[in-house]
């Protein structure tokens, strides 16, 4: 299959490619999480739900893999060390209680994935400490059981963890494209910032398309 993307088409095979949707959860996307309490307007992020749901469902009908993430810490925080914690001057810090339980911790209400996108049965999802899908998680492994090669990503935020992820991706040896609607920013200059980076230098870590152009490819193998 190809993708007209850019800086040149995207080439995938169905089998081999999987969608990886970064951290579409409430701590990001509904008020009172985490995203909030960076003093963040979360409202923006909301923009990007209808183009990704379409995406993940076009891919699911395809019958393509599907990995959500979680940007989750262990309610002990053992796994986020004070670099983390200590950042910023939120109005919660990580592993307060907030209105939808405890911020970034895994199995609060605040961390699940919102419904419009929540997984099915079959589908990977990934519990991450950091900003990276692939930092001291067994994603890489994963994916390699699978003989996955190619990565199309969505999620928020665009320059935080959706970039480190393509980036850590690319390092990994995977061919990584950004869904220009399906990726947000709290910040739309740095969106915008982020995705002409990815595919400056001739695709240095990976090509962007809009959502339309997967949708296209999709309908015209089928
Ligand atoms: N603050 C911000 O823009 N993002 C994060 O803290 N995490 C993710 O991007 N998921």
């Amino acid at each position: 299959m190809r993708i007209e993307a850019l800086p040149f088409p995207y080439e995938f095979e169905l089998k081999s490619t999987a969608l990886v949707l970064i951290d579409m959860q409430r701590d990001f996307i509904e008020p009172g999480g985490f995203g909030e309490t960076l003093g963040n307007d979360v409202s923006l992020l909301e923009a990007i739900v209808p183009a990704t749901k379409a995406a993940l469902e076009a891919w699911r009908e395809a019958g393509g893999l599907v990995v959500h993430t979680r940007e989750a810490h262990s309610p002990d925080l053992s796994d986020c060390p004070p670099a983390k914690r200590n950042r910023g001057n939120p109005t919660l810090r990580i592993g307060d209680e907030g209105p939808m339980g405890r911020i970034l911790v895994a199995g609060e209400p605040g961390n699940q994935i919102i419904d419009a996108l929540a997984p099915v049965d079959g589908e990977i999802v990934i519990d991450k400490p950091g900003k990276g899908a692939f930092y001291a998680t067994g994603l890489h492994e994963l994916l390699q059981q699978r003989g996955i090669t190619h990565l199309l990503f969505g999620g928020v935020t665009t320059e935080v963890c959706v970039q480190t992820s393509m980036r850590e991706a690319n390092d990994r040896g995977y061919d990584g494209l950004l869904l220009e609607d399906c990726t947000e920013s709290y910040f739309p200059a740095f969106k915008t910032a982020t995705l002409a980076m990815i595919r400056a230098q001739g695709g240095i870590v990976g090509w962007t398309a809009p959502s339309a152009a997967l949708l296209a490819a999709l309908n015209s193998a089928a």
